[in-house]
């Protein structure tokens, strides 16, 4: 019998695993990539889209779901996955970075931070508290932490407060829900910016108090590839082996293969859905632009290695038409394909790990994805 938070370890290749995390909506296979759903809804894609492509779990957004419907209409209809009708894991990110990265007047203390809504620009505070009041409205089967996200830039010493006051977000986090109140994960935020020792300090900090997971929060915002690799590949062998590994936000397909070679089984971002509508297309070729004047006439599929519903029934050239022409058929079989190519890419990368071939693998993605 398995419990949520149960974490098995099946087989490793070099530091990458091949791993099933436990939840009450069912196990996920890991490494996994998380199609990110902000408002409840994976934009243009129904839930059976997504289970047909396999999508094991999805991201909600506390920041956006509190604003608009709230989450007490949510938890009045049984939580998100009887709302959205997704019977699958959701895992729900805290508000952290939503508050900090979008616009807004915000006020930082040790209680918590207050923000402008983004919809009609009223007042609101989170505390720890409040941010995990809120996934449990929601239900998710995944909670984080509330954390600051120190953004690229800001110096160390700014940078040491922020991670020690994220640290005593992350206890007050646990203490409101202590490990079985219920069958919600929490997972850890690790923060600390560009700084190694930082980094380790946040971590050994996090460790003390019971997660069932540990994330990497502050990268990919806005720092150089070399710069969030190193990080990276320093801190992830450092997280307990037995609990699952989270990088969040991240990132392109080659930052995806650079996270498992490193240890991570868990991944979330906006890349695949967000450049889908913007007709930027993931191919098992390289990116391909499909508004290029070049495929005007193109009756290929977008991609010939690719079995998806976009790559089996439509050409390039009715691709680009409808993007051309700003359908909304354009966002729905953009984002199919987009969004099957990375699940497709995890596929992959899990078999890779068992046959211990991951190796291989990556080298042929950085070879299709390479841009000198
Ligand atoms: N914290 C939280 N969510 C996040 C991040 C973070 O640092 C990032 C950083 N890439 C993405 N999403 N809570
Ligand atoms: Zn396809």
């Amino acid at each position: 019998m398995t419990r949520p938070g149960d974490f098995t370890v099946h087989t490793t290749d070099g530091q990458a695993r091949r791993a099933t995390l436990t939840t009450a909506h069912g196990d996920i296979q890991t490494p996994i990539f998380m199609p990110v759903g902000t408002q409840g809804t994976v934009k243009s894609l129904t839930p059976l889209d997504l289970e047909e492509m396999d999508a094991q779990i999805i991201l909600g957004n506390t920041y956006h779901l509190y604003l608009r419907p709230g989450d007490d209409l949510v938890a009045r209809r049984g939580g998100l996955h009887k709302f959205a009708n997704w019977k699958r894991p959701i895992l729900t990110d805290s508000g952290g970075f939503q508050v900090f990265s979008l616009e807004g007047i915000r006020k930082l203390s040790e209680e918590g931070v207050e923000f402008r809504s983004y919809i009609d620009g009223s007042k609101h505070f989170f505390s720890p508290e409040k941010a995990i009041d809120i996934q449990k409205n929601l239900g998710s089967d995944i909670m984080m932490v509330l954390d600051e996200c120190v953004g690229y830039g800001n110096d160390r010493k700014y940078t040491e407060k922020s991670l020690e006051m994220t640290t005593r977000w992350a206890k007050r986090c646990r203490d409101h829900y202590p490990r079985g109140s219920g069958d919600q994960l929490m997972f850890g935020i690790v923060q600390g910016g560009f700084h190694k020792d930082l980094r380790e300090r946040s971590l050994e900090q996090l460790r003390e108090i019971d997660f069932e997971g540990f994330a990497i929060g502050g990268l990919s915002v806005g720092e150089s590839t070399e710069e969030m690799y190193d990080i990276l590949h320093h801190i992830t062998p450092l997280m307990p082996g037995e609990k699952p590994r989270y990088l969040m936000g991240v990132g392109t397909p080659l930052d995806i293969l650079e996270g498992v070679s490193a240890g991570v089984d868990m991944f979330d971002c906006v890349l695949p859905s967000r450049n889908a509508r913007n007709g930027t297309l993931f191919t098992s070729q390289g990116k391909v632009n499909i508004k290029r004047a070049e495929f005007a006439e193109d009756d290929s599929p977008l991609d010939p290695e690719c079995d998806c519903y976009t790559c089996r029934n439509f050409t390039k050239a009715y691709l680009r038409h409808l993007y051309q022409a700003k359908e909304l058929l354009s966002y729905r079989l953009n984002t199919y394909h987009n969004l099957y190519f990375y699940l497709n890419l995890m596929k992959q990368v899990r078999a890779s790990i068992e046959d211990g071939t991951f190796a291989d693998l990556k080298a042929r993605y950085e070879a299709a994805y390479f841009v000198g």
